[in-house]
C-alpha cells in the first residue's frame, strides 16, 4: 500500500522558499493528485499566535521558551500530517524541525558574547523535542547567501531573525543538519538563481515521490531515544 510523501522545504528567511511550495503545489494538483501545503510557524493557532507576536518583536521571551512552542506549534498538527499521509496526499512543508534547530541554535551562539548561560541552548538540546514527530520523505535546502536573500525582496530586518550575521550562522547549522540526514533524504538546491531554474530542479527530485511512497510514515530521529 502506498501513502502520500512528506516533502519539507528548508531555507533562509528571504530564500524563495514560500514562492517555490506554492510551484510545486501548483505542479501536483496539475497531476491531478492530492496534495497539501503547510507551513511552519502555523500563525493561525493560540501557539502560532504567541510565535508571531514574538517573531514581530511585540513580545518577548526567553529563548527555552520560545524554542520549545515552535516544537509545540509543529506537534499540535503532527497527527494530522501522519494521517494526510496515511489517507494518500502528498504534504508540502514549508518549513519544519530543521528550522527549529537552526534558527534557536545560532540565536544562542551570537548571544555567546553576553554573560554565559547556565543552560545554553545547544544543537542536541534543540533538537530534543521534535525527537519523533513525523519524518519528511525528502527535505529540500534552498541554499542562498544571506546578501543575495536580503535583495530579494524589500522589508528585510523587518522580523526578529532578519539580520545577515544571525543568517549566516543560521546556514552554518543548516549545513551540519543536512550532512546529518544525509543524501538520501537532504538534497541542496541552489536557490541563487532564477526561480524557473530553482523549480525545474525541485521538481526532479520531487516528481517520482509524487505517485506515492511505499512502507509507514517513519518517526524523526527515533534512533535517538
Ligand atoms: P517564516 O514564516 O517562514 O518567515 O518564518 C518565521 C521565522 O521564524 C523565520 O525567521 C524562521 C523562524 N523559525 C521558523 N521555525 C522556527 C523554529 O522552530 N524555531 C526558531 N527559533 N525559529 C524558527
Amino acid at each position: 500500500m502506498t501513502r502520500g510523501a512528506f516533502i519539507v522545504i528548508e531555507g533562509l528567511d528571504r530564500s524563495g522558499k514560500s514562492t517555490q511550495a506554492a510551484r510545486l503545489l501548483e505542479r501536483i494538483e496539475a497531476a491531478s493528485k492530492s496534495v497539501q501545503l503547510l507551513k511552519f510557524p502555523d500563525r493561525s493557532t493560540p501557539i502560532g499566535q504567541l510565535i508571531d507576536s514574538y517573531l514581530r518583536s511585540r513580545s518577548d521571551m526567553d529563548d527555552h521558551t520560545i524554542h520549545l512552542l515552535f516544537s509545540a506549534n509543529r506537534w499540535e498538527i503532527s497527527s494530522k500530517i501522519k494521517s494526510l499521509l496515511e489517507s494518500g496526499t502528498t504534504i508540502i512543508c514549508d518549513r519544519y524541525a530543521f528550522s527549529g534547530i537552526a534558527f534557536s541554535a545560532s540565536k544562542a551562539l551570537i548571544e555567546e558574547s553576553s554573560p554565559p548561560s547556565s543552560s545554553p541552548l545547544t544543537y542536541e538540546w534543540c533538537r530534543a523535542p521534535d525527537v519523533s514527530l513525523p519524518a519528511p520523505d525528502l527535505t529540500l535546502f534552498l541554499d542562498i547567501s544571506p546578501e543575495q536573500a536580503a535583495r530579494q525582496r524589500e522589508g528585510y530586518g523587518e522580523e526578529r531573525y532578519e539580520k545577515l550575521e544571525m543568517q549566516a550562522r543560521v546556514r552554518e547549522v543548516f549545513a551540519r543538519i543536512g550532512k546529518e540526514i544525509g543524501a538520501e533524504g537532504w538534497v541542496t538546491i541552489d536557490a541563487g538563481r532564477s526561480r524557473e531554474e530553482v523549480e525545474k530542479d525541485i521538481w526532479e527530485k520531487v516528481s517520482p515521490l509524487v505517485e506515492g511512497v511505499n512502507g509507514p510514515v517513519n518517526a524523526l530521529w527515533n534512533d535517538l531515544l
